[in-house]
């Protein structure tokens, strides 16, 4: 098994070396550079079509992408500690979390990423109203996790979960392209603040 990795701020791998170091689990890794545009090189787009990366290449060739997918294989093989839940409410409210974070944070953060952000300013069809007109739907969409974590520890409930790795690089991440937390988000900040003291979170 050879997982396709690329360092931070990249969220998707990182969400994968999270998974793996809240299970324990020793992934054999090859780099693959963004800023070196790897991802596009014809071997790689073999392997993954979409030229992105993560991926995790099984020892008999076959290609598992999208960083989901790669947690839900490794949570297969390894199914302690759950991250995915095991009860049926447990696995729809991790599913339901990780969703949110997926539809309603991500898009407008890779919206200014990709149209505002100085590493992202050879990329065609380059935008930079569109990338500004989302930074207010990134703050609103933090507000939102914000409000949600009001009552309780975790994103999907009480226990950490597949849905706080998706938040923690999502907010990672946004903070590095510039449109991090809101200041007066305190309970996600609390929440930032207690995920990121995991010893996985320095993956
Ligand atoms: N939905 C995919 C997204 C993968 C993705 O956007 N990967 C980024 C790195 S975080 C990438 O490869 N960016 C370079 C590019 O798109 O060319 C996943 O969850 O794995």
């Amino acid at each position: 098994m050879l997982f396709y990795d690329s360092p931070n701020p990249a969220p998707n791998p990182r969400r994968v070396r999270i998974f793996a170091a809240e299970k324990g689990i020793d992934l054999p890794a090859r780099e693959v550079s963004i800023p070196k545009r790897e991802q596009k090189a014809p071997d790689y787009v073999a392997k993954n079509p979409r030229g992105q990366t993560p991926i995790l290449e099984l020892d008999d060739g076959t290609v598992i992408a999208e960083s989901v997918a790669i947690m839900r294989y490794l949570e297969a093989l390894h199914p302690d500690p759950p991250m995915f839940g095991t009860t049926p409410l447990e696995i729809a409210e991790i599913e339901m979390w990780s969703r949110r974070v997926e539809m309603i944070a991500m898009p407008p953060i890779a919206a200014v990423w990709v149209h505002t952000h100085p590493f992202t300013a050879a990329l065609p069809g380059r935008n930079a109203e569109w990338g500004e007109a989302n930074r207010p739907r990134v703050a609103e969409a933090f507000r939102f996790f914000d409000q949600s974590l009001a009552d309780r520890d975790f994103l999907a409930g009480p226990a950490y979960s597949a849905a706080d790795i998706l938040l923690l690089t999502t907010a990672d991440f946004a903070e590095f392209v510039g449109c991090g937390m809101p200041e007066d988000c305190e309970n996600l900040r609390g929440w930032h603040e207690h995920v990121s003291a995991r010893p996985s979170a320095k993956a």
